[in-house]
């Protein structure tokens, strides 16, 4: 009697380290328009859609210390989203900063939050975060992003990049 393998149903999986970070990446500032309530004219908007990422790139401040901050992009048309990347870093102060991502469908009338993070910053410990976010929606008119500098101690609210992926 001749043995046979199983036959199974079987696919190779995509690694995830495989991705590269330039798969897919939207070029926002070709594709949408920003709307937000606050920037340090040192640290303006541009940067967080810079090459300047990771530890000691350049960042979006808000121009007050311990004032929550909204970034709203509109995208010229509905778009794919698979995929949200973003990065803060704190290196001088102890604060716990909050980010909120919410997504809207429906231009605008409602969003739903795909994402709330709090992250804890210490010059002696942690001081760089990167969230990456896996996203299934097809039809994105809006993202929202407000920021909370000072859920725990005091500062200004920043954000270091933003990438998206369709
Ligand atoms: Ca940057």
């Amino acid at each position: 009697m001749t043995t046979h393998p199983p036959r199974i149903r079987k696919r190779v999986l995509v690694s995830e380290t495989g991705l590269s970070d330039l798969d897919r990446g939207l070029d926002l500032a070709a594709a949408a328009s920003f709307e937000y309530t606050s920037e340090d004219p040192q640290h303006c908007l541009e940067n967080i859609l810079d090459d300047h990422r990771g530890p000691g790139g350049t960042y979006w401040s808000g121009a007050r210390s311990d004032s929550i901050e909204r970034l709203v992009i509109t995208f010229d048309a509905p778009q794919t989203l698979s995929r949200l990347v973003y990065e803060v870093e704190e290196t001088q102060a102890e604060r716990t900063q909050e980010v909120r991502v919410e997504v809207s469908e429906d231009a605008g009338r409602t969003y739903r939050t795909v994402l709330n993070q709090e992250y804890a910053f210490s010059p002696r410990g942690a001081t760089f975060q990167r969230e990456d976010i896996r996203l299934q929606l097809a039809t994105v008119t809006h993202i929202q992003l407000t920021i909370v500098p000072n859920k725990g101690g005091s500062g200004k609210a920043t954000l270091t990049s933003l990438h998206l992926y369709s």
